[in-house]
């Protein structure tokens, strides 16, 4: 009995990993700033195929709209573009990191909440992927950020 739930938990594992033609380490959203309904997600995105993916971002409930972003400077300045897709090469990762690229969520409809999800549909080589991004509090993410950079400095 036990070992007929192990192979069908096998299966269905497998099978999960073969649709998959992108893995995202550390998905997250920032809850909004205080007074608005915008923020951002990010994670690392691994191509887990032998050839080149082309991803896009579609869907983004409970967020009106949502596209990719890349930051740059410009004059001291970050300005943000808008891009239509991001390529990843074969085996590679692509960030999306604060300062960087990101995926940017417009006017949510409710209020977005630490502990929440955000289910983010992406269209990989055209093929659907919905991604379950963790809602977190972006003063949790930098302290832990400066904990593990304190660490460092006693080693
Ligand atoms: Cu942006």
């Amino acid at each position: 009995m036990k070992s007929m739930i192990l192979s069908a938990v096998m299966i269905l594992v497998s099978s999960a990993a073969m649709a998959a033609d992108i893995e995202i380490s550390n998905p997250h959203v920032f809850v909004p700033l205080k007074g608005t309904n915008t923020t951002a997600g990010f994670g690392t995105i691994k191509n887990t195929t032998k050839s080149e993916v082309t991803i896009k971002v579609v869907d983004a409930a409970p967020f009106k709209a949502v596209e990719l972003h890349e930051s740059s400077e410009k004059n001291g300045r970050m300005t943000m573009s808008k891009m239509e897709t991001i390529k990843v090469a074969a085996g590679k990762i692509f960030e999306l990191k604060p300062g960087g690229n990101h995926i940017m969520l417009f006017d949510a409809t409710k209020p977005v909440e630490e502990k929440q999800t955000v289910a983010i549909k992406l269209l990989v080589n055209d093929k659907e992927q919905i991604v379950n991004f963790p809602v977190v509090s972006r003063l949790n993410k930098e302290s832990k950020k400066e904990e593990q950079k304190e660490e460092h400095h006693h080693h």
